[in-house]
């Protein structure tokens, strides 16, 4: 059964602020305490939807997440209406209120990883909401991405749906941004489930930044996906890498189909691994390696060309929808340049612009979740959740009615940001025919 890639891109949610909130995400930290423009994200975020959609391939939206979190706020202690709630920790904890504040959802290729059908052991296209331990901002979002993508692949004959991996930070699950799944025609396809760190296994890890996922997360979604052992393979992030900036996998690496475009210090034992991919998937397996001399680390981290979207077009050829920043520095560009030029499935290179989300260490890869459905499956899906021009429209004209334009830290406090953004969200469950997935539409706040 044939089968096509969604590109499931999280919306920018009305909160979008810089909050310095990520240790060893550079640009997060350095882009601290900026002024940001959450319309013009959410704005940039769609262009690029639109864009994708225009090149012939599955486009689909992921709604953003209550923001702030009155929930967890409320869980945590505070009590008495919303203003008092926000004017009491903005006070006493402000940390917690940016915490609590954070559009991360947006980056929806953390939000859970894929298998589909094809390769599962029960012919179910199975995804695992991903439970983001590292990070409290981004904990809380496991929750109601389950509920998202429970309401959106709710026909259990055709999806499984499975909630966060339990448990603290043992099974430490950043989705499919440490995720890579390769096939070509005639093969098994192969899944690289990449880790930063071992729970229970004495590895070398980073020295100066988190490594957020755990070996043994990687391990329980393989299993969960009911994938064949054979076609599961578990390379270590290279601990280099991680201390460069490379947080996550798709910082130095992304795959699609029979390409793999990827730098020297994405993983540890980068050649036996290239080997072994050569070995399972055969002759027309091809790979573009960057070395360090060629491209620093520092420069991929700044440039991001890996955190790129690599497309397969209706003629069967690949383009590179990558992030304007990776044209603006010379190697960088030079290597994109080289990828276009060897022998390789890639033909074009497009240079999209997403810096409000970039500031913030997320580039076009990081805005979406892979998802790859039969006919049958996508006709399953009830969500108006796949974009057209109408729901683009639908979307633009929602933005523009509910964004701000600007937003410092100070105005996380203000409580009318908190109700501008919940009402937004009410309204946006109904555009996309979600119904009530989020926990203020469930029962009073
Ligand atoms: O988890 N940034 C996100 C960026 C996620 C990028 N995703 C992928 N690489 N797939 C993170 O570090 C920063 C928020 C702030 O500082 O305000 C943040 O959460």
């Amino acid at each position: 059964m044939t089968q096509r890639e969604w590109n499931f891109d999280g919306l920018v949610g009305p909160t979008h602020n810089y909050a310095g909130l990520s240790p060893g995400n550079l640009a997060s930290q350095s882009h601290e305490g900026n002024v940001s423009n959450p319309r013009e994200a959410a704005l940039q975020g769609l262009e690029k939807m639109r864009f994708v959609a225009d090149l012939g391939v599955g486009q689909a939206v992921l709604p953003p997440h209550p923001r702030p979190a009155l929930r967890a706020l409320r869980a945590l202690g505070y009590v008495g209406s919303d203003e008092e709630v926000l004017a009491r920790v903005f006070t006493e904890n402000e940390h917690l209120l940016r915490l609590c504040s954070s559009a991360a959802a947006m980056w929806t290729a953390n939000a859970a990883t894929a298998a589909p059908s094809s390769d599962t052991g029960d012919g179910r296209m199975h995804i695992t909401v991903a439970n983001l331990q590292a990070m409290f901002h981004r904990v809380l979002e496991g929750e109601t991405t389950h509920a998202v993508l429970r309401s959106i692949f709710s026909d259990e004959r055709r999806f499984a749906v499975h909630p966060p991996l339990p448990g603290g930070g043992h099974f430490a699950d950043e989705g499919a941004a440490n995720h890579v799944r390769l096939s070509v025609e005639g093969r098994p396809a192969m899944h690289l489930f990449a880790w930063g760190r071992s729970t229970w296994h004495p590895v070398k890890g980073p020295d100066r930044f988190p490594a957020r996922q755990t070996l043994e997360a990687s391990h329980a979604l393989a299993r969960l996906h009911q994938l064949h052992p054979d076609a599961c393979l578990f390379p270590q992030q290279s601990p280099a890498g991680i201390d460069g900036g490379a947080f996550h996998t798709d910082v130095l690496a992304v795959g699609n189909e029979g390409f793999l475009m990827l730098h020297e210090e994405a993983f540890v034992a980068v050649e036996p691994l290239l080997a072994t991919l050569q070995n399972r998937l055969g002759g027309s397996f091809r790979w573009v390696m960057a070395s360090s001399r060629e491209l620093p680390v520092s420069e991929a981290v700044y440039g991001y060309p890996f955190n790129s979207q690599v497309l397969t077009l209706p003629d069967g050829t690949m383009c590179i929808v990558a992030p304007v920043e990776s044209r603006q520095r010379p190697r960088p560009r030079a290597f994109l340049e080289r990828v276009l030029a060897e022998d390789n499935p890639v033909r074009q290179v497009h240079y999209l612009d997403v810096r409000q989300s970039m500031n913030n260490g997320g580039g076009p890869a990081c805005l979406r979740q892979r998802i790859r459905l039969t006919d049958e499956e996508r006709a399953a899906v009830k969500a108006r959740v796949f974009l057209d021009a109408a729901l683009a429209a639908d979307l633009e004209a929602w933005i523009r009615r509910h964004y701000r334009d600007r937003l410092a830290v100070r105005d996380l406090a203000d409580p009318a940001l908190a109700r501008e953004s919940l009402t937004a969200l009410d309204e946006l469950t109904r555009i996309l025919q979600l119904g009530s997935v989020y926990d203020f539409q469930q029962s009073p706040r």
